[in-house]
């Protein structure tokens, strides 16, 4: 039997499959520390895995598949849940304004098929995720912009809303009073959300949606809802997805990047790494002023993650467990 349908039989009889797994190890980072590699590489289908500390999406996305869902609606919904949380900063409602005040959401999607859709600089609209799904399949397009993303929101029955909370205007404020003129990047607790399924048919789909950088210049779209650069997916091969400094992973196609490096035999955890690794090995970089992160899975379902410092996460749900992998995969 070919390996897919191997796959695609195993999950169906609700049996899961672990075709190989890795042992911890230790390292030593470029600055010394001794840090312990987790092993992400352990393969069994379905999963979902999605950047940062976001056990509630990742939740939200294994009920969807578990319950026979395809990975389509499951990435959608499991950034729903990210969007709709007030608390976090960098998604959505609640998330940080631009320089002027102004919360402008980016947000991609992509399925199985390789058909994909995006928004970029939306306002007044919490789900941009759900905005970038029905771009991909209810128009001729891939990309809405400002306005006409909005008003395409508007058509579709979402509702406009006030994005900028409480907590938000006051950090914004406070920001202003120091008057940095300086988009922040922060290394550790972003709330951008990527996230990339396999389903149990063994399909895989991803989406990524973020407010962006806080105090960005307005008018500023960041790598989440470029196809290629925030997010990738090829269901022969497996898919990726960044966060951090969206300008280095566009200058570096990353999630293509990744994905291709896939093709080529590399694991996802040596295609993240390289992917890293062209971003700080560029002769200026000043890399050790941002942050940047990839998690990756083949279509297998052994995963990688890595990032240019401490800090990053990946949380993690298979076999029906929900884990957070902490930030020891970094240069
Ligand atoms: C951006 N990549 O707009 C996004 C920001 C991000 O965690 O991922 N923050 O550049």
């Amino acid at each position: 039997m070919k390996r897919r349908n191997f796959i695609k039989n195993a999950s169906l009889t609700g049996v899961g499959i672990a075709v190989g797994s890795t042992l911890a190890s230790c390292t030593k980072s470029s600055s010394g520390e001794k840090k312990t590699i987790i092993p992400t590489t352990k393969a069994s289908l379905p999963l979902v895995i999605a950047t940062w500390d976001v056990k509630n999406a990742t939740t939200k996305a294994w009920k969807v598949i578990n319950n026979g869902g395809n990975s389509i609606d499951a990435v959608e919904q499991g950034c729903m849940i990210e969007e709709a949380n007030e608390k976090g900063q960098s998604v959505g409602k609640g998330g940080l304004p631009d320089r002027d005040g102004n919360v402008t959401l980016d947000a991609c999607i992509m399925n199985k098929h390789g058909n994909c859709g995006s928004v970029v600089y939306l306002q007044n609209i919490t789900h941009a995720v759900s905005v970038a799904r029905k771009v991909m399949e209810d128009t001729p397009h891939v990309m809405l912009a400002g306005k006409g993303a909005e008003q395409f929101a508007v058509s579709i029955g979402l509702k406009r809303e006030n994005l900028l909370t409480d907590a938000s205007k006051k950090a914004w404020e406070n920001w202003k009073v120091k008057s940095e003129y300086k988009p922040i990047i922060n290394i550790e607790n972003h709330d951008t959300i990527g996230i990339l399924a396999i389903d149990k048919n063994g399909d895989i789909s991803g989406a990524c949606t973020t407010s962006g950088l806080a105090y960005k210049m307005a008018g500023r779209v960041g790598d989440s809802p470029i196809i290629g650069s925030g997010l990738f997916v090829d269901n022969e091969i497996g898919a990726a997805v960044a966060t951090g400094l969206g300008e280095e992973v566009v200058k570096t196609v990353g999630s293509f990047l990744i994905v291709e490096l896939m093709r080529q035999g590399k694991t996802p955890q040596e295609a993240c790494e390289e992917a890293i690794r062209r971003i700080v090995s560029k002769p200026k970089s000043n890399y050790k002023n941002f942050q940047v992160g990839y998690i990756a899975v083949n279509k297998q379902g052994e995963t990688g993650y890595y990032a240019i410092h401490k800090g990053f996460s990946m949380t993690k749900y298979q076999d029906g467990q929900n884990v957070n992998i902490p930030s020891n995969n970094y240069i």
